[in-house]
């Protein structure tokens, strides 16, 4: 899983006049975090409530969903990514999404299995 950042000038003339130029890093120059097999989903969402989007991977080829927290400083241009933990779904885990499921406040994440033929609920704790 690679994390590009937007490079784009932080200012913008008002009234600008589109098209807004948009830069990214690119993979050589991102930051490339380790994921499960085969990863196929992926949502950026603040699953611990501290302010920082962190990334849930959805990965097909060994039935797992990666959680890596964001650990980025703030106010720093280099993201940083917690070392991945791994929760197990169905065989073939696919899409991912998030929501709160019980309604505890808590973000909990849905993820498809395809070969499965199942869905997999993973409540946040
Ligand atoms: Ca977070
Ligand atoms: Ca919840």
């Amino acid at each position: 899983m690679s994390v590009l950042l937007n490079r784009s000038p932080l200012s913008i003339a008002s009234p600008f006049t589109p098209p807004l130029p948009i830069v990214f890093d690119d993979a050589t120059s991102g930051v490339n975090s380790t994921t499960g097999g085969s990863p196929q989903g992926l949502i950026l969402e603040d699953m611990n409530r501290d302010g920082r989007p962190d990334v849930a991977v959805a990965n097909a080829g060994d039935a797992t969903v990666s959680l890596l927290l964001n650990v980025t400083a703030p106010g720093t241009f280099t993201p940083a990514l917690a070392t991945k933990v791994d929760f197990a779904t169905g065989a073939g885990a696919r899409a991912i999404a998030t929501g709160d499921v019980n309604r505890d406040g808590k973000r909990d994440l849905a993820v498809t299995n395809e070969t499965a033929g199942t869905v997999s609920i993973l409540l946040g704790q």
